[in-house]
């Protein structure tokens, strides 16, 4: 695959991975899941996923997509649909975040604890999901997002743990 390609690849996923990472900055307050158990008696998805991490994600990640729009106008067509793209992606980077804690909930792991897979993966997979129907990525740019990204995701934690924005570095 071509240099340019692999751009356009991180170009295209880029509100993603600004909505995924937003929400240790911005979270906080109120959980999701209003502090309400599941038949198993454990948390639905735990402290870890709150409203305002989930809102100001979305909300960050659909501004990116506004800020790529006047970059390069031409690769979304109109601003309509960047926006559209943006919050798509960016809704379904944060929707697979909260699914996969509802599944790390119910394996029994606390709140932080890592899901190798799971935690690097998820998101994205929902993202490019959420997107598909207003533009998507060839099936090799796909693959090379899903090889590069635990990659992106593994780095942007360890410099939020070097920051002392995160307590682990996952
Ligand atoms: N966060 C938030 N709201 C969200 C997602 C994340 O407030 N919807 C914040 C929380 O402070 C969270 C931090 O971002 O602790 C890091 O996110 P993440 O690693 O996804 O959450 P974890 O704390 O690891 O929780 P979980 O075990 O449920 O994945
Ligand atoms: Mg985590
Ligand atoms: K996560």
């Amino acid at each position: 695959m071509g240099l340019e390609s692999v751009f356009w690849a991180f170009w295209y996923i880029l509100p993603a991975y600004f909505a995924n990472a937003s929400p240790v900055l911005v979270g906080g307050g109120p959980p999701i899941d209003g502090g309400r158990k599941w038949r198993d008696g454990r948390r639905i998805l735990g402290d870890g996923k709150t409203w305002r991490g989930f809102i100001g994600g979305v909300a960050i990640g659909t501004l990116v997509g506004v800020v790529q729009y006047f970059i390069t106008p031409g690769f979304y067509g109109d601003l309509p649909t960047a926006v559209k793209l943006a919050f798509l992606l960016s809704f379904g980077a944060l929707f697979g975040d909260l699914v996969g804690s509802f599944i790390k909930r119910r394996a029994n792991l606390p709140r932080g604890a890592p899901a190798i897979g799971l935690d690097q993966l998820g998101f994205l997979i929902s993202a490019l999901a959420f997107a598909y129907p207003v533009k998507t990525l060839s099936s090799g740019q796909i693959i090379f997002l899903l090889v590069f990204s635990p990659f992106i995701h593994w780095g942007a934690n360890y410099f939020a743990y070097k920051m002392g924005w995160k307590s682990v570095p996952w």
